[in-house]
């Protein structure tokens, strides 16, 4: 009996030892597999240095909102496609100003700052309101003189040779196209007022019947003009953050804030599911907060992809002219693009690529 239980319990004693080596092997294989995957950086369009520079950030040991940080800074200081950071898109007044946003997927701590004026750092200048306040978003001159005092560089003319070339050249063109509606004069410089009262009350009538914004074309969003950088790193902890630098939307009305700085529009990430990042015409996409979306569809157990298509279908069944674009990365690191009106281009950085590789989306 003795030996008998000896010999079961030697017996069990193997078993067991072999499961336990099997389980730790399976464990193991499993990290490997995911570690492998990890650090990963995706960004919006191919903004290869940015992308460069997020991943030397973070496979050398930085945290994932450090990297984003570098990587969006890159682009600040390149202005990738001659627009985020300063010197690109310019307002009525031919100003340049910034929105940007920081988040932390594994605290949900988020630092922005909107049309932010006269500091070049947008990126920079929303961690210090993550960092160091309990706010989430400064805007304006107040966010200008909070980064100064900060230690960001400014109060700095955010405007270049080419942003007023622009601008005056829209000037002489009667200042078309721009973002008004419902006012006089139509085809000309302001000062602006409102078309009329009775005019006003029978549009808001229509809007009713046939949701009127479902004529707009994003026409001032095109493959020259998006502006837009939102990247999203895991770190080697698998720790998610996100960020988004963008200076917005060439010809808005001063004071305009876009999907940049909302968290939820232009980026979202949450370290118990996965990121997403959005480019395309913020004062639409802002409506949906689409990043929120795919985040919270990823939660229920969506692909990547199918997240992101159903984000952007969402938005184009309201908005069937809108133009934008969403990428879509789970915990794990599987990664995918949906696009509406143009074709969509994101980068992507991993361990197994020697370089950052570039996927195209179509509409
Ligand atoms: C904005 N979403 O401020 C930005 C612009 C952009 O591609 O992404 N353009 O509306």
């Amino acid at each position: 009996m003795a030996t008998t239980t000896t010999t079961i319990g030697g017996k069990n004693l193997l078993v067991g030892i072999v499961v336990f080596f099997t389980l730790l092997s399976m464990t193991l294989g499993q990290e490997v597999e995911t570690s492998g995957r990890f650090p990963l950086v995706v960004s919006t369009w191919p903004f290869l240095e940015a992308v460069r520079a997020a991943w030397r950030a973070v496979d050398g040991g930085f945290s994932a909102v450090d990297a984003v940080v570098e990587g969006c800074s890159t682009c600040e200081v390149l202005r990738c496609d001659g627009t985020v950071g300063p010197g690109g898109s310019p307002d009525e007044n031919g100003e340049t100003t910034i929105d940007a946003l920081v988040m932390d997927g594994a605290t949900m701590e988020v630092g922005a700052v909107a049309a932010m004026r006269y500091v070049k750092d947008g990126i920079r200048a929303a961690r210090l309101v993550m960092q160091h306040t309990e706010h989430t978003m400064l805007v304006g001159e107040q966010a200008s003189i909070f980064a100064i005092s900060m230690g960001l560089a400014g109060p700095t003319n955010l405007s270049s040779t080419e942003s007023l070339e622009k601008w005056m050249k829209w000037k002489k063109n009667d200042c078309q196209p721009n973002f008004r509606k419902h006012v006089l004069p139509l085809d000309s410089c302001g000062p602006y007022h409102p078309k009329g009262t009775v005019d006003l009350i029978r549009n808001k009538c229509l809007m009713a019947n046939q949701v009127e914004t479902i004529t707009r074309r994003s026409d001032h969003v095109g493959i020259d003009n998006h502006d837009t950088i939102s990247m999203a790193v895991i770190d080697k902890m698998g720790h998610i953050a996100v960020g988004t630098s963008t200076n917005g939307a060439t010809f808005k009305i001063p004071g305009r804030v876009g999907d940049g700085p909302i968290a939820g529009s232009s980026s979202y990430a949450d370290n118990e599911v996965g990121a997403c990042g959005a480019t395309g015409d913020g004062d639409i996409m802002m409506r949906f907060l689409p990043c929120y979306q795919v985040v919270e569809s990823m939660r229920l157990g969506m692909e990547p992809e199918l997240a992101a298509k159903d984000a952007i279908l969402r938005i184009a069944r309201k908005y069937p002219n809108f133009v934008g674009a969403i990428f879509a990365v789970n915990k794990h690191g599987v990664h995918a693009g949906a696009c509406h009106g143009w074709t969509f281009q994101y980068s992507v950085r991993s361990p197994e690529m020697d370089d950052v590789e570039v996927f195209t989306v179509l509409p």
